[in-house]
């Protein structure tokens, strides 16, 4: 008998969810096909993590604009438009993000990119001095080492004979390089040579077991997750993962008294991000713990959005030598026949080399969705969003939207040249509070190594016209080598 009631309970409960869930306003939306219960959570199951990518592209040009997925009582929806998206990013409420990132938080803790409320704010203003102008100024001279370092090893490699190059690792150590010296003040050397790799190796594996888990709903509860064998690889990923962060800060730790007392003395104040957070730890503002989350958080965005950004960046120009020819026409106007590297006030005159990288982060954006939930009910129109609904916003598909981009698929940089400022309809580093803190060290960056790259080599794609196949964790992924043939010019 009890169990009976029990039962006959369980069903009316379950069909009032469900007669509630039906009439919220959201629920009309179009979207994948929804079944009792379980809503569209087979919609995602079965795919790789590259057909993933493709299904969630799909949905605006099978549903339109405006997407509603359900997945058990979960409701997240995926919008296109730049009005919808506007009210999103620059809303200074509802700026908590979704589930993707919580399976993030074993890694990245709630460092700036994951946390939300008082503890963001507060980190937000401890960092934002880290990418102040005058610092960047003074990340300069790492750059300049870096890019020529990079053109020195392409340029022994072809001594070697070795022409064609699989440039996204040799790219990323690159960039992995460059923030350790720059944000972390720390020289990465053959020494550690072997933590970096295995630090990069476990970058790519946690990206990839987060996408699956995250498509497969019953590894959502932690308890069965970390019972699975990927739960247990994900683990002994992290640590391989820590062990390298940790180096990084001892290492600085160890240095930074002295700095200080040597810049103070000077009077030459120059802090780069590991500094800010040891200063706000001595002044108990922060944690080991709360350190640890930030030099992983920055470590990771840092290095990987610019590599993948480079990385797409090379492709396309592998394969236009005609804009190749623009940009090396752009830097002899620049530095005449002087070889020597470019420092900031050259960057600045790049306009062509700055509307080629605007382009390629319009057809390969490095951060290419991100999401949200929403914590205070609000209206897209007159459909009413409840509390607890994510939103999705993915960038992709808004950058190859043909009536705001024609012809959507080509690489044309004078898109860029002279144009009116893009209302939302280009976002590559978001937009609002939660924008991009890095944006203008990632343009630094990379207009420092493209132009070295193009000012001492041709590059020529190995299959023309080759695309790979693309993937994404929380960056955009090509899920194939891109192999580009240098030649010195
Ligand atoms: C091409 C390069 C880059 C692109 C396209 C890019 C893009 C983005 C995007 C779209 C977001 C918003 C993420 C979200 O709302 O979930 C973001 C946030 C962030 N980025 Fe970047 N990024 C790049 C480079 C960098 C670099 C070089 C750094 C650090 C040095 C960095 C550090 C961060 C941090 C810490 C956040 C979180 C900010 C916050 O929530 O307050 N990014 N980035
Ligand atoms: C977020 O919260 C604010 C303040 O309550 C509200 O006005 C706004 O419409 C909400 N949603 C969005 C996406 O901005
Ligand atoms: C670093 O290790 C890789 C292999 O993991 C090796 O090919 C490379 O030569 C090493 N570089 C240095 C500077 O030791
Ligand atoms: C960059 O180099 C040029 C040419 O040597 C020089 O005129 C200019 O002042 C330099 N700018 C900076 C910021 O060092
Ligand atoms: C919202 O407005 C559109 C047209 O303006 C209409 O088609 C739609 O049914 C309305 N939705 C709701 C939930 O009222
Ligand atoms: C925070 C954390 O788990 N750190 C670990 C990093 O990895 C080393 C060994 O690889 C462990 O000793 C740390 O405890």
């Amino acid at each position: 008998m009890l169990w009976q009631i029990a039962i006959a309970v369980l069903v009316i409960y379950l069909i009032r969810n469900w007669l509630k869930a039906s009439l919220l306003e959201i629920a009309k939306l179009p979207g994948p096909p929804r079944w009792p219960i379980v809503g569209s959570a087979f919609h995602f199951i079965g795919y790789s993590q590259s057909e993933l990518f493709n299904v969630v592209n799909d949905l605006p040009t099978k549903y339109g604009n405006r997407v509603c997925v359900k997945v058990f009582n979960r409701y997240v929806l995926h919008i296109y438009n730049p009005k919808d998206i506007e009210i999103i990013l620059t809303s200074t409420k509802n700026i908590s993000k979704n589930r993707p990132y919580v399976f993030m938080e074993p890694w990245l803790g709630t460092g700036l990119l994951l946390s939300t409320g008082a503890k963001w704010h507060k980190r937000r203003k401890i960092l934002t001095p880290a990418f102040h102008f005058d610092i960047l100024k003074n990340f300069a001279r790492v750059f300049e080492e870096e890019s020529r370092a990079l053109v020195g090893d392409l340029r022994a490699r072809l001594q070697r004979g070795e022409r064609t190059l699989d440039v996204m690792p040799f790219i990323s150590d690159y960039t992995l390089y460059t923030i350790c010296e720059t944000a972390m003040g720390t020289r990465l050397n053959s020494e550690n040579n072997a933590s970096k790799a295995k630090y990069k190796e476990s970058v790519l594996g946690i990206g990839y077991i987060v996408m699956i888990r995250l498509s497969r709903f019953w590894l959502h509860s932690d308890l069965i997750f970390y019972l699975s064998s990927m739960g247990r690889k994900f683990k002994k990923l992290l640590q391989q993962n820590f062990s390298f962060t940790d180096k990084v800060i001892e290492e600085r730790r160890k240095n930074w008294v002295e700095t200080k007392k040597e810049e103070t003395a000077s009077g030459k104040r120059r802090m780069a991000l590991l500094d800010l957070l040891l200063d706000a730890e001595s002044k108990g503002e922060i944690d080991m713990e709360g350190i640890r989350e930030e030099v992983n958080t920055f470590m990771f965005e840092g290095h990987d959005t610019t590599a993948m950004g480079l990385t797409f960046a090379l492709m396309l120009l592998a394969d236009h030598e005609d804009i190749q020819e623009n940009i090396y026409e752009e830097c002899k106007s620049i530095f005449g026949d002087s070889t020597r590297t470019a420092n900031t006030s050259d960057l600045a005159e790049m306009k062509y080399l700055e509307a080629v990288i605007k382009e390629s982060l319009r057809l390969y954006p490095s951060v290419p969705i991100i999401g949200r939930i929403i914590t205070e009910e609000f209206k897209l129109d007159n459909i009413s969003i409840p509390v607890g609904t994510e939103i999705v916003v993915n960038f992709y598909n808004l950058h190859r939207r043909e009536d705001l981009f024609p012809e959507p698929e080509l690489f044309k940089p004078e898109r860029f040249l002279n144009s009116d400022k893009m209302h939302f309809t280009y976002v590559p580093f978001s937009a609002g509070p939660r924008n991009c803190i890095g944006q203008r060290y990632a343009m630094q960056e990379m207009k420092y190594m493209l132009s070295e790259i193009i000012r001492h080599f041709k590059l020529k794609s190995v299959v023309k016209g080759y695309r790979p196949k693309l993937t994404m964790d929380l960056v955009l992924r090509s899920s194939e080598p891109i192999n580009i043939e240098f030649s010195a010019r």
